[in-house]
This record gives C-alpha cells, structure tokens and sequence, in this order.
C-alpha cells in the first residue's frame, strides 16, 4: 500500500454542478426581486450553502430573520436537487475517470474533500461512489473552506500523513485549504484565479499519467 493520499473536490473537480448552483440562486434572488450573474456566481464556489446565502442576500441587501434565512436555505437545495435528480455518468467532467482508475490500478487510496452536503448521492448518480475510500463533506465539517478542516479530516480517515496527501480543486478557497494543510495543492481551472497552487491544469485531459507517477514517487 501507498504512502500516498489522492483527495478530490468534488463540484467544479469530478461534476460541472456550479451550474445547477447556479440556476438555484438565481431563481431565488429573481424571486426576491434582484439579479444574480455569472460572474457573482464565482464567489459562491467552494463556499458553504449558507455562506453562499449570506453573500447572496449582501449583494440583493436584503435583510432576514433567521426563520427567513432558515426557508430559503431549503427552498434553494430542493430546487438544486431538482436539477440533479436526472444527473447521470455523461455529467463527470473529462478524463476523471481515467484518474481515478490509474490511482486505483496503483492502489492509492482515494478521499473526495466536498463543502457540499449533497456530496454522496450526486456520486452514486454518476456511479463513481466506489472509487472513494473516504467521503468528508459539508455533513462532516464545522469550518469551510479555506479551512484546511475537510482536507485534514480526509487524510486522517485515509490514514495518510497530510504532507503525503494530493488536493484536486477548482477554487481559490479550496486550493488556501489545501495549503494551510500542508498538501500539494493542484488547481484545475484558470492560471490566472488559482495561482497559489502548487500545479495548475485546465482539466484532467491535460494530465498525463506520468506526471501523476511523479507526484506518487515524491
Ligand atoms: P450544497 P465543492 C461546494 O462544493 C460548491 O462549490 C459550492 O458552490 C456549494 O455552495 C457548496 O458545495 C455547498 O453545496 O448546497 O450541496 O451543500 O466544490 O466543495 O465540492
Ligand atoms: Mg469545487
């Protein structure tokens, strides 16, 4: 058995779900009378769903008592697992797969590091559930991201050092996870947001085997 941890984000890293995200807030801040965009969207990546609400109901300046904040938080997670109820296998991300078989064939242990409290049935929907020997997500955790709490608690459960332990992310705030962790932080996305990564890739097309032969050598 390896020394080594493989540790994958799981929105924006295994699934495009930032766009059903997506589609959730906006249709509660069009219900609440203001616009949501694209561009704010980006804030809402890596972060809790109820961080997510605050900044949402900052940027409409909309005030709540928490029994409101309270109503919103689940009117938007069942409109958001409306949108992933029918997600199925053509939903993972480029070459994911073809990873997560290579850690596998090497016998590296496999852990998903998700703020998402949806983490579990959005794998088993695209049957990538049993790649994974540990699953630490937003029901495990009490300090979001850029807390390195899930990366932390992942290792641990795999029963890796977090220095021997390998992080997936696509956002700002999980790859400052990955590094207040003390882990090789590796970014999939753009340069120019995740340059505090230790690697940078624009998605999984992009990385050969042997690079990640090179990290399990280290
Ligand atoms: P939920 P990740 C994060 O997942 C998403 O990037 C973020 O946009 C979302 O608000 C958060 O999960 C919570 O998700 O509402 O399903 O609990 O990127 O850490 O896998
Ligand atoms: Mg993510």
């Amino acid at each position: 058995m390896s020394n080594k941890g493989f540790i994958f984000d799981l929105d924006g890293v295994i699934v495009d779900t930032a766009k059903y995200h997506f589609l959730a807030w906006k249709k509660l801040a069009n219900q609440l009378g203001f616009e949501f965009t694209k561009e704010e969207n980006e804030l809402f990546k890596g972060v809790s769903r109820k961080r997510c609400l605050e900044i949402l109901l900052d940027i409409g300046k909309i005030e709540a008592s928490q029994e409101q904040f309270d109503i919103w938080m689940v009117e938007k997670n069942v409109d958001y697992l409306h949108y992933i109820e029918n997600m199925d296998e053509s939903e993972i991300l480029p070459d994911v797969p073809k990873v997560l078989q290579f850690l596998k064939d090497n016998n590296i242990p496999i852990a998903l590091g998700s703020a998402s409290k949806n983490a579990r049935p959005i794998l088993e929907k695209v049957k990538l559930l049993h790649y994974f020997d540990a699953i630490v997500d937003g029901n495990n955790v009490t300090k979001a991201k850029p807390d390195p709490e899930v990366f932390l608690l992942a290792a641990k459960q795999l029963g890796v050092d977090a220095k021997d332990c390998v992080v997936f992310e696509d956002a700002v705030a999980g790859i400052e996870a990955a590094n207040a962790a003390n882990m090789i932080s590796i970014g999939i996305g753009e340069r120019n947001i995740l340059n505090e990564a230790d690697y940078i890739f624009s998605d999984f097309t992009e990385m050969e085997n042997d690079f990640i032969q090179e990290l399990l050598n280290r």
